[in-house]
C-alpha cells in the first residue's frame, strides 16, 4: 500500500500516512477498541463519496445528485439490519458517542435523570461523565462494579434505579470483560419505567457473530461504533424499534448533524457485507479464544485479572495485587518501546489518577484479524507479564521487541 498520489502533492503527509502504515505492521494493537479494516473498506473510504453532501435519508434528499449515495446508504441499512436483528437502523452517526447523542436528543430533556456505570468501572464520558455535555445537561448517577468480584454490581444497580428514578438506564460498556446480562439491567429499567439504551459499541462484531447476547429487542435503544469488532467503516449507529424511528432520524439531522460522512458509511456497507459471511463468524470466535488464551497465561504469570478472566475481546488487569508499586502508565509506556500497544486503565476501586491509574487493558480483535492464533496470544501474555515484571530492564524490553518482530512478521499486515 503507498500513497504516491498524495506523495505527489504532500510529501510530508504521505511519509507520516507510509509511517503509520509501517507502525501498525511493526507492532501489536492491542487497544480493545481498535482493529485493521480490509483494503476494501479503506477503499470505499477514500472514495469520491467524500465530496457529496446528501442531508436526509435514501429516497428523501435536501439536495440533488443523491442516487448513488441512496444506494450506499441503503445497502449499509439493510445488512445492518440482517447483522443485529433490528428493525430501525441509522447509520449517519460520525461516531459511537453521536450515536448516544441521538439518543438523548430523540428522548431525553435536558435535565432529565440518567443512571449509567462510571468511567472508573469500565463506562464510557459520553454515558454521563461530569466533563462531557452529558454530564453537564443531565442529571447523572453512576453505578458500580462490584469491587471483588469485578462484575456489574446488578442488585446494587436495582436498588439505585429505585431510589435516584432514572428516565434512562445506560448499559454496556468500554473497558468490561464480562458479559453483559442486558435482561437484569432491563428489569432494573422495567421497575422505575426508565427506558434502557446499551451502547454495544466495543462488542458490535460479537454481538452480530452470536459470541455475546443481543440487547436488540430487549433494550429501547442499542447503539455501537462501526470500527471496533465489527471492522467495518469508521463511525457511529443507531439502533431500535420502529416506535422510535422518527424520532431517532430527526434527531441525528437535523437534530445534532449536517451532511454524513457519506464515504465512511460506504466503508460501513462493505464492512457489514464482510460480516455477514461465515468467515467473520470464525473471526469472531478466534477473538474470544484469544482473549481467553491470553488471560489464562496472564493469569499463570501472577497477573490478576478483574474479574479472574474474560467472556470477551478484551482483558482488565489490576496490577496492585501483583505489583504494587508499578502503574499501569508505567507498563503502558515499556510496553509501547517494545512494540506492544495497549492502554493504562482504571480498575474497580482505583486508588489511582485516571492519568496514571492501576491498570492496563488489553484486547484481541487486531491481532485476531491478522491471523494471531491462542498460542501466539500466550507468546504476547508472556511478552507483557515480562514487561510488567522488568518495566526498566532494557535487556527485557529489547527480548520482547524481538518476539514481536518474529509474530508480526509471521503475521503480516496489507500485504
Ligand atoms: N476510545 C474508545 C475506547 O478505547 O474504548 C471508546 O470510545
Amino acid at each position: 500500500m503507498d500513497h504516491d498520489t498524495v506523495r505527489a502533492v504532500d510529501p510530508d503527509i504521505a511519509d507520516a500516512l507510509e509511517a503509520e502504515i509501517g507502525r501498525q505492521q511493526d507492532t501489536l494493537a492491542m487497544i480493545a477498541s481498535e482493529n485493521h479494516v480490509s483494503e476494501a473498506v479503506m477503499d470505499a473510504q477514500s472514495s469520491a463519496l467524500t465530496n457529496k453532501y446528501a442531508e436526509g435519508y435514501p429516497g428523501k434528499r435536501y439536495y440533488g445528485g443523491c442516487e448513488h449515495a441512496d444506494t450506499v446508504e441503503q445497502l449499509a441499512i439493510d445488512r445492518a439490519k440482517e447483522l443485529w436483528g433490528a428493525e430501525h437502523v441509522n447509520v449517519q452517526p460520525h461516531s459511537g458517542s453521536q450515536a448516544n447523542m441521538a439518543v438523548y436528543i430523540a428522548a431525553l430533556e435536558p435535565g432529565d435523570k440518567i443512571l449509567s456505570l462510571s468511567l472508573t468501572h469500565g463506562g464510557h464520558l459520553s454515558h454521563g461523565h461530569h466533563a462531557n455535555f452529558v454530564g453537564e445537561h443531565f442529571e447523572v448517577e453512576q453505578y458500580e462494579c462490584d469491587d471483588d468480584s469485578g462484575y456489574v454490581d446488578y442488585e446494587a444497580l436495582h436498588e439505585t434505579a429505585e431510589a435516584f428514578e432514572p428516565d434512562m438506564i445506560i448499559s454496556g460498556y468500554s473497558a468490561y470483560p464480562r458479559e453483559v446480562e442486558w435482561e437484569r439491567i432491563q428489569a432494573a429499567a422495567d421497575a422505575v419505567d426508565a427506558l434502557h439504551m446499551a451502547d454495544i459499541a466495543h462488542i458490535t462484531g460479537l454481538v452480530a457473530a452470536g459470541e455475546h447476547e443481543n440487547p436488540v429487542g430487549i433494550a429501547d435503544f442499542v447503539t455501537g461504533s462501526t470500527h471496533k469488532t465489527i471492522r467495518a467503516g469508521r463511525g457511529g449507529m443507531v439502533l431500535c424499534g420502529e416506535e422510535w424511528a422518527d424520532d431517532i432520524d430527526k434527531a441525528v439531522i437535523p437534530g445534532m448533524q449536517g451532511g454524513p460522512l457519506m464515504h465512511n458509511i460506504a466503508g460501513k456497507a462493505v464492512g457489514f457485507k464482510e460480516a455477514l459471511t461465515p468467515e467473520f463468524d470464525e473471526y469472531a470466535s478466534q477473538v474470544v479464544v484469544n482473549a481467553e488464551a491470553l488471560a489464562e497465561r496472564l493469569q499463570e504469570r501472577g497477573l490478576e485479572l478483574v474479574s479472574g478472566g474474560t467472556d470477551t475481546h478484551l482483558v482488565l488487569v489490576d496490577l496492585r495485587p501483583s505489583h504494587p508499586d508499578t502503574t499501569g502508565k508505567d507498563v503502558e509506556e515499556a510496553l509501547e518501546e517494545a512494540g506492544i500497544v495497549l492502554n493504562a486503565n482504571t480498575v474497580p476501586g482505583e486508588t489511582r489518577s485516571p492519568f496514571n491509574p492501576s491498570g492496563i487493558r488489553a484486547g484481541t480483535p487486531a491481532l485476531t484479524t491478522r491471523g494471531f492464533t491462542a498460542s501466539d496470544c500466550q507468546t504476547v501474555a508472556d511478552c507483557i507479564a515480562d514487561v510488567v515484571d522488568s518495566p526498566e530492564d532494557e535487556a527485557v524490553l529489547a527480548e520482547v521487541s524481538e518476539t514481536v518482530g518474529e509474530l508480526t512478521e509471521k503475521h503480516p499486515l496489507y500485504e
